[in-house]
């Protein structure tokens, strides 16, 4: 195991990933920008180092000021946690070269997941469904247009460089088509350097749900069952729970089959999740991408398996072989997991930042907040808005219902506006109750 590792993060999660650190007796090196310089997680840490401006470009994703800090502290790793440089092969390569362990999948696994066509490639070839559409980058509006004919309208253009429903755009027949693929292709190109786009049949009322994967450097590869995460606003998740109220038993077992199948072929290791679209109805389900990182609703899994994420991915890294067979991992009762923004919902989600005057966590059996948050605390206004996760633990659906519902009420947080309001109307509303919804729940019955 690692003996000093630098955590190239801020915010709740980098106090998630000090704590686990502290109990394995590892030591940290936390860097921060002149933005986090009043951060909770500076005084956990066994060292600080400010790593520049508050702009993220100039500070947490700034990869020469991050290398030199690792340097300087001499740490054997970096944990990235989620956003940043998490998902940056990039980056990974560069640690690779300065021979620090990046805590995470390899640079290959990394660079085959970032590219979503290449990513298809391999679940098609590991006999894993995917949605309908075009089996490489379309190369001319042509192409993509006698692809949408054969799959037939409605398509979806996504950005092969993408995910997370960024530059998604929607086309309901040629015309529509040709006029989204230009704007999708400058927008990808922007956004990711790349314009490269694919097309695939547009599901209609998909239920998102995501299979946890753990693998290690020596062949093993485990599942940790799925989280539904249906509950969205703009591809911003709102919700999450394990284990999904729509799969029954054999649906259940077949996506993290499908999902172990598709790594496996991957090659991939450590933490890693697996995106299906599920249509109930149907009962189908179809692979749309990996997400080669540790994930911000990650505690709902180890609520319900008992495992420390962040432990298993460090002994990973480190060359250990997983702890764990499949059938050593039971998964027990039901989790949910909230997040709390500094946004007002009922002014289109508009962040809110500034001093928080008050802030009085709830607590009780089964319920765990991850929050960097104290009284006094200011929320920058340079990052995202999350402020901290709500997660209950209950023996099933219903008795997590009645613990969020209690631990949302509980809450105290003044100064700023936040998202718990509307967490608590959806904890009301009849059709989250009966766990009858699909992605656009939010959009369509809420006025925000
Ligand atoms: C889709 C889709 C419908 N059909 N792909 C959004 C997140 C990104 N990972 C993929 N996303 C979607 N891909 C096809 N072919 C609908 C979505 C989608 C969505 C998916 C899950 C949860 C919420 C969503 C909200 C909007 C769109």
């Amino acid at each position: 195991m690692f003996s000093r590792i630098l955590i190239a993060n801020r915010g709740e999660i980098a106090l998630r990933i000090m704590r686990t650190c502290k109990r394995l007796g590892i030591e940290t090196v936390a860097v921060y920008s002149q933005a986090d310089r009043d951060a909770l997680y500076l005084g956990m840490a066994d060292h600080t180092i400010c790593i520049g401006p508050p702009h993220p470009a100039k500070s947490y994703l700034y990869i020469k000021n991050i290398i030199a800090a690792a340097e300087i502290a001499d740490v054997e790793a970096i944990h990235p946690g989620y956003g940043f440089l998490s998902e940056d092969a990039h980056f990974a390569d560069i640690c690779r070269s300065c021979k620090i362990t990046f805590v995470g999948p390899s640079v290959e696994a990394m660079e085959l997941m970032g590219n979503k066509v290449r990513a298809r490639k391999v679940a098609m070839s590991a006999g894993v469904p995917v949605v309908p559409g075009s089996e490489a980058p379309v190369a001319s509006d042509a192409e993509a247009r006698d692809w949408a004919r054969k799959i037939g309208y409605p398509v979806l253009i996504k950005a092969a460089m993408g995910g997370g429903g960024r530059g998604m755009r929607i086309a309901h027949n040629d015309a529509s088509l040709a006029s989204n693929l230009n704007a999708a292709r400058a927008e990808a190109h922007a956004a990711f350097g790349d314009g490269s786009l694919y097309i695939e049949k547009y599901i209609e009322s998909p239920r998102h749900v995501e299979v946890q994967i753990l693998a290690d450097e020596h062949g093993s590869i485990i599942h940790l069952g799925e989280r539904d995460c249906t509950v969205q606003r703009r591809h911003q998740k709102m919700i999450e729970e394990s284990p999904s109220p729509v799969l029954d038993r054999h649906a259940r077992a077949d996506i993290a089959a499908a999902a172990v199948r598709l790594m496996k072929a991957a090659k991939y290791t450590n933490a890693g999740t697996v995106e299906f679209l599920y249509d109930p109805a149907a009962k189908k389900f179809y692979f749309i991408e990996v997400n080669a990182r540790l994930q911000v609703e990650h505690p709902v899994t180890e609520m319900v398996t008992g495992l420390d994420l962040v432990e298993e991915q460090l002994r990973i890294a480190s060359g250990e072989r997983l702890r764990w067979r499949q059938k050593d991992i039971l998964n027990s009762g039901w989790a949910m997991e909230c997040r709390v923004n500094a946004e007002d919902p009922y002014a289109g989600f508009k962040p809110c930042p500034g001093p928080v005057t008050r802030y009085v966590p709830p607590s009780g059996p089964g319920v765990r907040v991850d929050s960097h948050l104290y009284s006094g605390y200011a929320v920058p206004p340079y990052y995202d808005s999350l402020v901290a996760k709500v997660i209950v633990h209950g023996r099933d659906r219903s008795e997590c219902i009645q613990k969020m519902r209690g631990a949302l009420e509980e809450f105290i947080l003044e100064g700023v506006k936040t998202t718990i309001p509307i967490l608590k109307e959806v904890f009301e509303h009849v059709r989250f109750v009966r766990g009858n919804y699909d992605t656009r729940f939010i959009e369509n019955e809420f006025k925000t």
